[in-house]
C-alpha cells in the first residue's frame, strides 16, 4: 500500500476497557492506502507497532473544538472515529492537524460515515458538547466529510 502521511504526534488513551487508564503517549503515525497505524519509536531498534486501524472501519475524522485545557505537549487535536471507539490524537500545529485530517477524510469519504459526530470531547463520562452521557450516543453536529 501506497503511504499518504507520515508523523509524530500525540494521541490519548483510546480507554476501549472500563479499566483502561487515561494516558497520553507520543507515536509515530503512518497513513497509507489502507490503514492508520502508530508505533513507537525505540532508540537503536525498529518502530514497535502499537495500533493499526483499518480505514474502513472508520465513520468519522475531525478536527476536535474544545475550551479545555490540553494536557499534552501538542495542541491541535482531532478525532478517528471506528468500531465503536474514539480515538484522539494531537497534531503538533494547526497545519498539521489540517493535512491529516484532510487525507484521512480523502481516504474515507466511501466508508458508512455517520451524518453527525461530537465536536468536543468526550471527558468524565459526558459529551462536552451536548452533555449526553452515554459514550456511543449519536452525534450533534453535522458531519461534512
Ligand atoms: C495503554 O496504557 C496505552 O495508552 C495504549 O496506547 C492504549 O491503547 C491502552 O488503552 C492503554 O491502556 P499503558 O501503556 O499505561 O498500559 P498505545 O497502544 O499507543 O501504547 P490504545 O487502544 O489507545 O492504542 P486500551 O483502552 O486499548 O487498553
Ligand atoms: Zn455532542
Amino acid at each position: 500500500p501506497r503511504v499518504i502521511l507520515r508523523g509524530t504526534m500525540i494521541k490519548k488513551s483510546q480507554q476501549k476497557k472500563r479499566t483502561s487508564p487515561c494516558n497520553y503517549k507520543e507515536r509515530f503515525f503512518v497513513l497509507d492506502t489502507q490503514n492508520l497505524k502508530y508505533s513507537e519509536r525505540r532508540p537503536g531498534k525498529k518502530p514497535m507497532v502499537k495500533g493499526c486501524i483499518e480505514l474502513h472501519r472508520i465513520k468519522c475524522v475531525e478536527i476536535v473544538c474544545t475550551e479545555v485545557p490540553i494536557p499534552c505537549n501538542f495542541k491541535y487535536p482531532f478525532q478517528v472515529f471506528h468500531d465503536n471507539h474514539y480515538l484522539y490524537v494531537f497534531a503538533p500545529d494547526n497545519d498539521c492537524r489540517q493535512r491529516w485530517v484532510r487525507a484521512l477524510k480523502e481516504e474515507t469519504k466511501h466508508n458508512n460515515l455517520v451524518a453527525k459526530y461530537h465536536p468536543n470531547f468526550w471527558m468524565d463520562g459526558k459529551w462536552r458538547c451536548c452533555q449526553q452521557t452515554e459514550k456511543l450516543a449519536a452525534g450533534c453536529h453535522v458531519y461534512d466529510p
